[in-house]
């Protein structure tokens, strides 16, 4: 028979002891809750948030940013401290409940109201904060005065995926927002960018036509986080001048290894003047001195998979281990000419790029992120940012896509962020002195004092004056403007949609161009109308014959004739990601040990790599410890889409309850069956279609068996010590390019 259940639970009468002088934040080692309150543990030195504020709105003391608690007793949000938490005031222990319930009703109330609307684009993102520090090579061009030499400027940068809802994937094929904040001395300068340089539209005013194509159909809301379906190519097929910036998208660029592993790119031309009142027309860049690396389409799907934060959790675990990424940022310098125009290329078309042979790309600074977010909403969900946040002496073109977003960003906060005064969230307040004369509104957070917000007075003594030009004040950079008539059309510069697709498709290695082919017949192949595959088709015999003739041959449909004259067109080397070789450091190898691997060899193994700080993870076959060596990850949690490489030490693991599967050789050969443990087995198999670099360290008295081909490119064998220096060394060239074409045979 069931044991009687108790009819009610009282709230807990026992009264909380003081505090015990001289022992904060000790607690007594037990699974009980506690009941004694004691003060939060003080932070970590890098866990202070963005001056943090308490619910009092008095900033917080340095200690208790780690605990979620600023205080030893729970209050309500007005104060008062509360005996009970638990249980709803009611009548008798069997209800009803009373409306009296002050507590009850706080509660639930600020709950229904925790999530505000997520961005209609870039919803899903991950941040950091980190340091900008200039080198003074932007002073000739510039006046802004983060640019000078040695001048540390704070910043927030926020990535992000363009398509997906807030709790879609990682690995999504997307572009990905970089979007970063300057607290300069001189005003909050945003540098609002992505990590493709082109745009699919060259006038703002076709934003939601193109976002409405690619987000999920209205009727079923579908496909989450993709590009691959019908509306998305109805509108690039149509609205040819997408076809360059989708075709960025289809190319590796599309998947990066990791946010640390983006290039970044301001997109439009900005216009900078210096201190003798110079101008000239510039395009960002953030170069990752990590390099520029891409997963491919199988690790993507299979990360969306296994670890849909893959891309968060990178780059917050790289910042906390201490291995902080770092970017240059950098200018190409165009003269500010009439037409606005350099070899050819219109400036303010953001469908176009300036390949880096034009104008070479001049470092002005480099941004290092150290420091993670202490609270994801207050920071990375509610930072807001502006394109037209400007600092003194940068300032915007008529690019006419920038044009429109200087409206669109200040518009969407007032919805996202409910009202006009965001700019007071500490993650959005300038770090320079801010003396303005809005006022009130919802969220009000300032205690205005004076009477006199408006100018010209004469009263509050005569404050705020308006600044001279010796006080740094913002500028609107005289540019002329030609006499025109009103009117809605592009200039016919913006014609041609086709030159520098095909010169970004030409420009790529055989393998990137591959995983273009790949990426077009798996997307199209997602689309049921048959005309927006057809017309598809035609837009990429306007690029380049040959991807046309794959992609078709791929969907079995026959290659159109272009219906524009075949381009000729130079190539440039910036835009290919297979080039020479990378720091290693922050990567990630997964060290495979058996149940008999040798202590020594896994150490020496370990000692390497992390020597040259890479993170090794050490994968058992169970959790806990093998000998001394403690196991991070068990066959069964292991994925290889963690691990840049793999390094197998020791006898290859065998298959519990010898169950037999095949190895990567012998499915390669359509060959035996081996005991390997299958779950090893698909950790190699995926790392050799992945083109990792595969180690295997047998160690004295055992033997691994030959799991991969003879002479296996980008694979190692050997001592452990000669092992990990081998697979550090392909490391450097991120992948064992030459494997892919093995892989595309048949
Ligand atoms: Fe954005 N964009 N955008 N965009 N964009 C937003 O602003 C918009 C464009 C970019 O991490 C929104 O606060 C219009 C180009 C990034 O918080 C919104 C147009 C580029 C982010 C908006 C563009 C971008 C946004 C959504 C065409 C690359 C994320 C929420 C005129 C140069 C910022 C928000 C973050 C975010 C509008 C075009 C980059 C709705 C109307 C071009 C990185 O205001």
């Amino acid at each position: 028979m069931a044991s009687k259940k108790p009819v009610s639970k009282k709230s807990d009468p026992k009264k909380p002891e003081p505090l015990a002088p001289g022992a904060p934040g000790v607690q007594p080692p037990s699974l009980a809750e506690p009941m004694t309150p004691v003060e939060p543990l003080p932070p970590k030195p890098d866990q202070q948030g963005p001056d943090p504020r308490t619910a009092t709105g008095a900033p917080t003391s340095a200690s208790g940013l780690d605990v979620a608690q600023q205080g030893a007793f729970l209050t309500t949000a007005h104060g008062a401290r509360l005996a009970d938490t638990d249980h709803s005031l009611k009548v008798g222990s069997r209800g009803p409940t009373l409306l009296q319930d002050h507590h009850l009703r706080e509660k639930i109330s600020h709950f229904d109201h925790e999530r505000i609307p997520e961005r209609v684009v870039h919803a899903r993102g991950a941040a950091a904060h980190g340091v900008f520090v200039g080198n003074g090579a932007g002073e000739s061009i510039c006046r802004a005065g983060f640019l000078r030499a040695g001048v540390e400027t704070p910043v927030f940068v926020r990535f992000s995926t363009v398509l997906g809802s807030r709790g879609s994937a990682d690995l999504a094929r997307d572009t990905r927002g970089f979007a970063t904040r300057f607290y300069t001395d001189e005003g909050n300068y945003d540098l609002v960018g992505n990590n493709i340089p082109v745009f699919f539209i060259q006038d703002g005013i076709k934003f939601p036509d193109v976002v409405h194509a690619a987000k999920p159909h209205p009727d079923r809301e579908i496909p989450q986080a993709q590009s691959a379906h019908d509306t998305f190519w109805d509108f690039v097929s149509l609205h040819t001048e997408a076809q360059a910036h989708t075709l960025w998208n289809m190319s590796d660029r599309g998947l990066p290894r990791s946010l640390r592993t983006m290039e970044g790119f301001g997109v439009h031309t900005f216009r900078l003047i210096n201190a003798d009142g110079q101008t000239c027309l510039v395009k960002f860049h953030w170069k990752p001195k990590q390099g520029v690396h891409s997963v491919t389409w199988e690790e993507a799907q299979l990360t969306n998979g296994n670890d849909p934060d893959f891309h968060r959790r990178d780059l917050a675990d790289t910042i906390e281990s201490g291995h902080y990424p770092e970017w240059d940022l950098g200018v190409q310098v165009m003269p500010d000419t009439e037409d606005e125009m350099f070899a050819g290329i219109d400036l303010l078309d953001p469908t176009k790029f300036v390949p880096e042979e034009l104008a070479p790309v001049q470092v002005l600074g480099t941004m290092t992120l150290n420091r993670n977010p202490v609270n994801y909403f207050a920071e990375t969900e509610q930072v807001a940012f502006n394109p037209a946040n400007l600092a003194p002496g940068i300032d915007v073109t008529n690019d006419p896509l920038l044009q429109a977003r200087l409206f669109s960003y200040l518009d969407t906060q007032i919805t996202r962020l409910g009202g006009p005064n965001w700019n007071q969230i500490p993650i959005n307040r300038a770090h320079a002195p801010i003396n303005d004369m809005l006022r009130d509104g919802q969220h009000q957070d300032a205690v205005h004092g004076g009477v006199a917000p408006y100018r010209p007075h004469s009263l509050d003594g005569g404050c705020p004056f308006t600044a001279g030009p010796g006080d740094h004040p913002f500028i609107d950079i005289p540019a002329p403007v030609a006499a025109a008539l009103k009117v809605r059309e592009n200039p016919l510069t913006f014609e041609d949609h086709f030159t520098q697709a095909t010169m970004f498709y030409r420009s790529l290695s055989p393998v990137e161009q591959d995983h273009v082919v790949a990426a077009y017949t798996f997307e199209l192949s997602k689309c049921y109308e048959q005309t927006v595959r057809e017309r598809q088709l035609l837009a990429l015999a306007n690029i380049d014959a040959d991807l046309c003739a794959r992609v078709a041959d791929g969907l079995g449909l026959p290659a159109p004739a272009p219906s524009v004259p075949p381009t000729e067109t130079d190539t440039t080397a910036a835009v290919s990601q297979i080039c020479g070789t990378w720091p290693v450091a922050g990567r990630i190898v997964g060290v495979v040990i058996g149940p008999d691997s040798d202590a020594k060899d896994i150490q020496a193994v370990r000692a390497a790599l992390t020597k040259a700080g890479v993170l090794p993870l050490v994968v058992g076959p169970r959790g806990g410890k093998i000998g001394v060596i403690a196991v991070q990850r068990t066959y069964a949690n292991a994925a290889s889409t963690e691990f840049d490489a793999l390094i197998i030490v020791g006898a290859t693991p065998p298959a519990p309850d010898a169950v037999p599967s095949l190895d990567a050789k012998s499915a390669a050969e359509g060959g035996p069956e081996t005991t390997v443990d299958p779950r090893v087995l698909k950790m190699i198999g995926e790392a050799w279609r992945h083109a990792k670099a595969i180690g295997t360290a047998p160690g004295a008295g055992t033997s691994a068996p030959a799991l991969l081909p003879a002479e296996a490119p980008g694979s190692a064998t050997g001592t452990p010590a000669e092992v990990a220096a081998a697979v550090l060394q392909l490391l450097g060239a991120h992948r064992a390019w030459d494997r892919f074409p093995a892989v595309r045979t048949p």
